[in-house]
């Protein structure tokens, strides 16, 4: 072995995927950091990368198979545990039917390929039921965009003379991004951000409009009004490329000032300022959105009216606008193209169809119902990989009964969090510095291959996880490659990339050039090749055509006498949820509720006071945090997620799912507050 080498890697402490350099010294690790070749970082790296090593290595670490005898954890050889949980599985096959048996990817594994091969491993065994993360992530942002675009935009940050952050704070959430607006604001962008709360960014903005949550839709759609009685958009753009328009230009005529500063909070005149703003800088204006319009019961239709300003700027596909990335083509490895298993009634499809038909995804709030009631069907297994939702599902009590009911509970998990504690067997799964895998940077069409840094005996990757228990169930003809290197070169076969090539190839290879308004020659994958302000194909799903405002449950004045305030959860904070112990620095001691000076006021509550939270489904206690002034909208409170102690999901309802992709009320949680 070489004494001394150094070995790429992409980070994935958070979903970034930074490139690293990663310093060996006689095969132990010694130092991690940032690859100063790779675009997308060049060489920056944030202080949770190097952290990962302490993650890698730290004691508490599963490395052994555990199984609950007795309500006790038992070692156990790693054969033994797949022996059992595949005679299980085939069990439930035989007796229930294989719909009995789910898969459950976490954020950790993120939209990586092993995402899919969860997919794959599930319908090669016959079931539907595909559950992730992704029931409260950016599926919301995908379908917004998709139903008016046909695919989801990628800001083009870099090259914009305006940049949108809609309820996104990147310092704390997306490091990375973080930087690469704030070199772009340097290079004279302005920066608008809209957010309940005064974020980071939003301090170093141009523009921040402190909006009510969840009524982000009604401010889109108010700015749609004002942009098109200025005559403030491409007409050419609209004239050509576009469906929907005279019908959406009358439906945001509702929209009138008075009305958005009603909903939104937002007075006229600054509503007025950031439409003047866009303006000024289209087409080259660039909106992200990050949790924040998202997590409300009209969450898609309000993306939609946000992704649909993109249409009306000419921002779409345009320099410093938001791209119509490439896709590189990979080989495919989920089966339901070829394996049709809709008729199997997916669970939370029939509720939610367009989840079902965008994202052969199923829901995991129906996921719970539908343990505890066993209809339409009951499950019976379900394995669970990089996930805690006992902490980050809603309604955290009812997860808790419904996944005790399990009658095979397996958890791949690095450590003993709350939700392996319920399971039958935990087995020791493989961090990102043990696995090797590819992922693209879309916003720059490069595609990096990942190395295996390092390798623990008897700590499966995903794929042979997967492979393993594939091969006792008899359905080793899907998992035919003996490893990640096999199934990775597998993977790349269509682009024509080879796999040693890539490995050399730290900086990432570019697999299409970077064009712009690609729309001039190739038709939108919407159902009219256009961009659709109205979509008829929602219509014939039984959903509204046009994106309409749906007010959150706490605006109305039944809920408003009940539960005064309206909570935020879930805000990203540098070191919170899966970061929250591995970081350098010292993280929050307690969980807080922040909220505005005069609600504390009124309260009588000072820095640090105990109080209590109640929703319509729990209560916990937290310690207040006062804010300054124009720190947070007044009646709103902001908290973490993420926290064993006070888990804010004891507080968030299952219900009021959004109809469009069935996404929990995170964001906008009608609750009241009390001293204790
Ligand atoms: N440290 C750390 N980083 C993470 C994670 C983590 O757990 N810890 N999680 C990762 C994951 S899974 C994700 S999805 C991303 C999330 O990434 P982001 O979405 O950037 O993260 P949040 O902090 O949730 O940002 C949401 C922002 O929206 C604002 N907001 C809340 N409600 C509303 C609203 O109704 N309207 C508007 N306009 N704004 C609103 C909040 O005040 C907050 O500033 O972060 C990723 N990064
Ligand atoms: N109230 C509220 N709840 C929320 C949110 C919110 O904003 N508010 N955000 C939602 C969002 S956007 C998301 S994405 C979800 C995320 O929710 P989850 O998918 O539950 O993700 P994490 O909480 O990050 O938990 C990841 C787990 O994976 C483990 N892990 C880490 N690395 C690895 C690995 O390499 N392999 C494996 N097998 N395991 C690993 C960690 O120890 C951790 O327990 O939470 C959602 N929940
Ligand atoms: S931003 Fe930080 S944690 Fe996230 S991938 Fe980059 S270095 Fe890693
Ligand atoms: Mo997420």
């Amino acid at each position: 072995m070489t004494i001394e080498e150094n070995r790429s890697t992409l980070c994935r402490m958070c979903d970034e995927h930074c490139a690293l350099t990663i310093r060996l010294e006689h095969g132990k690790i010694t130092a991690i950091n940032g690859c100063e070749r790779h675009p997308w970082n060049r060489g920056r790296i944030c202080g949770k990368a190097p952290a990962a090593l302490a993650l890698s290595q730290h004691r508490d670490r599963i490395l052994k198979p555990l199984k609950k005898v007795d309500g006790q954890w038992k070692e156990i050889e790693l054969g033994q545990a797949l022996d059992e949980i595949a005679a299980k599985l085939a069990g439930f096959r035989d007796r229930f039917g294989a719909r009995s048996v789910g898969v459950w990817k976490g954020e950790a594994l993120g939209f990586a390929q092993e995402a899919d091969l969860y997919r794959r491993f599930i319908h090669a065994f016959g079931s539907p039921n595909y559950f992730s993360n992704d029931s409260a992530c950016y599926i919301g942002r995908y379908m917004g965009y998709r139903l008016g675009f046909g695919l989801c935009g990628v800001p083009d940050y870099r090259n914009s003379r305006c940049i949108v952050l809609w309820g996104g704070n990147p310092p704390a959430s997306h490091p990375n991004t973080g930087q690469i607006i704030l070199q772009a604001k340097k290079a004279g962008a302005k920066l608008i951000v809209v957010d309940p709360r005064r974020s980071t960014m939003a301090e170093l903005a141009d523009l921040h409009l402190p909006i009510k949550p969840g009524t982000d839709g009604c401010l889109a759609l108010g700015i749609a009004r004002i942009l098109i009685e200025e005559g403030w958009y491409d007409s050419e753009f609209i004239a050509g490329y576009c469906t929907g328009f005279e019908k959406f230009a009358a439906h945001v005529g509702k929209f009138s000032q008075e009305y958005v500063e009603q909903e939104t909070g937002l007075p006229t005149g600054i509503v007025r300022q950031m439409a003047g703003m866009l303006n000024d800088s289209a087409p080259h204006v660039a909106i992200g959105m990050g949790n924040g319009p998202e997590h409300h019961t009209g969450g898609v239709q309000g993306i939609r009216a946000i992704a649909l300003l993109d249409a009306l700027l000419g921002s779409f596909d345009r320099p410093g606008g938001n791209r119509w990335a490439e896709d590189p083509g990979l080989n495919q490895l989920p089966l339901h193209e070829d394996k049709s298993l809709q008729q199997l009634n997916p669970i939370g499809a029939e509720e939610f169809p367009l989840l079902y038909e965008f994202r052969q995804e199923c829901n995991t709030m129906r996921l719970m119902d539908t343990l505890i009631n066993e209809r339409p069907y009951p499950i019976k297994g379900l394995i669970l990989a990089g996930a805690n939702p006992l902490l980050t599902n809603p309604h955290s009590k009812k997860v808790r009964e419904a996944l005790s009911r399990l009658d095979l509970f397996v958890v791949r998990e690095l450590f003993m969090t709350p939700t392996a504690e319920l399971a039958h067997y935990v087995l020791p799964a493989a961090t990102f510095l043990e696995r090797s895998e590819l992922h693209c940077h879309a916003a720059l069409q490069i595609i990096n291959l990942t190395h295996r840094i390092s390798s623990i005996p008897g700590v499966l990757d995903e794929y042979q996880f997967l492979r393993e228990l594939a091969c006792r169930l008899k359905m080793e003809n899907y998992f035919p490659w003996q490893d990640e290197n096999e199934l990775n070169r597998y993977l790349l076969e269509p682009t024509g990339i080879d796999a040693a090539d890539l490995h050399s190839h730290v900086e990432g290879i570019q697999y299409a050039p970077i064009l712009y308004e690609k729309w001039r020659n190739r038709k939108l994958p919407t159902p009219s090749g256009k961009v659709e302000f109205l979509s008829p194909y929602l219509n014939e799903m039984g959903l509204p055509e046009l994106p309409e405002y749906l007010p959150p449950e706490y605006l109305s004045p039944d809920t408003g006498r009940e539960y005064p305030y309206v909570l935020i959860s879930g805000v990203r904070k540098t070191l919170n949820a899966y970061g929250r112990s591995f970081a350098n620095g010292t993280p929050q001691p307690y969980q807080e509720v922040e909220m505005h000076p005069a609600d504390a006021a009124r309260l009588g509550l000072e820095e640090g006071s105990p109080v209590l939270i109640t929703s319509r489904v729990g209560s916990i206690k937290l310690k207040v945090k006062i804010l300054t002034t124009g720190g947070i909208v007044p009646g709103c409170l902001s908290a973490t997620h993420g926290w064993p102690d006070s888990c804010i999901n004891d507080l968030t309802p299952d219900d009021g799912l959004d109809p469009f992709d069935g996404f929990p009320v995170l964001k906008s949680v009608p609750v009241r507050i009390v001293k204790l």
